[in-house]
């Protein structure tokens, strides 16, 4: 179970603006081992149980989840709902789904959809007054996004957010792969 920054890299005061101390982490590792308030859920719009993040993290949580999983609503792209983890060690898990890159339609709403994933989370983090959230790269393994792409809208998206979200202190960005995390070391300007 990971609960430090251990091997992370901290990137803090990295926002292009210099306006505020940003708290990103970037880590290499399983979301699912994760013991923070909340992590993100790779979702499909359906809630319905998937491979990659989603399926690790039900393995993690147990059936429980699924349970609830199948009592909310489908969503739209880019909002978040919430379960709890359940068996898994984070408290909370914030459901959301990314557009689909390989799907017919306009590049610009594509962006857009991706960008809110990054912000509904937020929010719903912000909510609830939590002060740790990590996120996989969302949309990058089924859903096909170029992976250099999708980071840099997901720094965006969250740099943009976080002034909204005062008491989240930290913000990881969980990697699968080193090359993943060299794409975001890359994208918020540390080494
Ligand atoms: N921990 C951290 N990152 C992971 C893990 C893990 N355990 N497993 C995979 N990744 P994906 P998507 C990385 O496919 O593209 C599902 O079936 C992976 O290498 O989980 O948004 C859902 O049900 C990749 O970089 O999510 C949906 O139908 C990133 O996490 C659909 O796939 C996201 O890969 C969502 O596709």
């Amino acid at each position: 179970m990971w609960a430090g920054n251990a091997g992370g890299t901290i990137a803090r005061g990295a926002l292009r603006n210099g306006a505020m101390s940003a708290p990103f982490e970037i880590m290499v590792g399983r979301i699912e081992t994760l013991a923070l308030d909340a992590v993100v859920n790779a979702a499909n719009r359906q809630l319905a149980p998937g491979s990659g993040v989603d399926g690790a993290l039900r393995s993690a949580a147990g059936p429980r989840l699924t349970e609830a999983t199948n009592r909310i609503p489908p969503i739209l792209t880019g909002e978040a709902v919430i379960t709890p983890g359940y068996d898994a060690p984070m408290k909370f898990i914030i459901h959301t789904a990314a557009p689909i890159w390989t799907e017919p339609g306009p590049e610009g709403a594509k962006v857009a959809g991706l960008a809110k994933c990054y912000t509904s989370s937020i929010k719903m983090a912000a909510s609830r007054g939590f002060e740790s959230i990590a996120f996989p790269c969302l949309g990058t393994g089924v859903y096909g996004w170029p992976r250099g792409f999708a980071c840099g809208i997901a720094v965006a998206a969250c740099e943009q957010e976080l002034p909204n979200a005062p008491k989240l202190k930290r913000v990881v960005f969980c990697c699968f792969t080193e090359d993943d995390a060299k794409i975001y070391r890359d994208g918020l300007g540390v080494s």
